[in-house]
């Protein structure tokens, strides 16, 4: 079953590879302003996840610099998921605002919609 698993995994990651989407290209002002605020946000995730793989490549496809975190095989990472994120389940996106207060959302789904929501992004921008 490990096996069946790293081989699959090997496959999204190969297919994610060759199928990769290409980002946008923002003018230098309004990505800086972008960057700005995903600084302030991580994505926990697992290599190998399909649905972190779905939010990464929304990422990439967006020009969302956004940092990723390997809740599976860094210990550290994981225990804080569990620990203030409450699951240990994949990806949950981090978000830390300027008052110091922190949000921790999961579901691909509604990481993508905030996102797209948050900076305003239509489909093929
Ligand atoms: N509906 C969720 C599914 C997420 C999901 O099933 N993630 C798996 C990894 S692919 C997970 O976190 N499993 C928990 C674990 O392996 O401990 C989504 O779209 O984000």
């Amino acid at each position: 079953m490990k096996l069946v698993r790293w081989i699959l995994g090997r496959i999204i990651l190969v297919l994610d590879v060759l199928t990769s989407p290409k980002p946008i290209v923002r003018d230098a002002a309004a990505q800086k302003a972008i960057d700005e605020t995903t600084a302030s946000m991580s994505l926990y995730q697992f290599k190998t996840c399909p649905f972190c793989v779905k939010v990464r490549r929304e990422l990439k496809r967006h020009a969302l610099n956004i940092e990723t975190r390997d809740a599976k095989d860094n210990a550290e990472v994981k225990a804080e998921l569990v620990r203030e994120g409450g699951r240990h389940k994949v990806p949950c996106l981090r978000t830390e605002s300027a008052d110091g207060s922190v949000t921790w959302l999961y579901e691909s789904n509604d990481i993508v919609a905030h996102l797209k929501h948050q900076f305003n992004l239509a489909s093929g921008q």
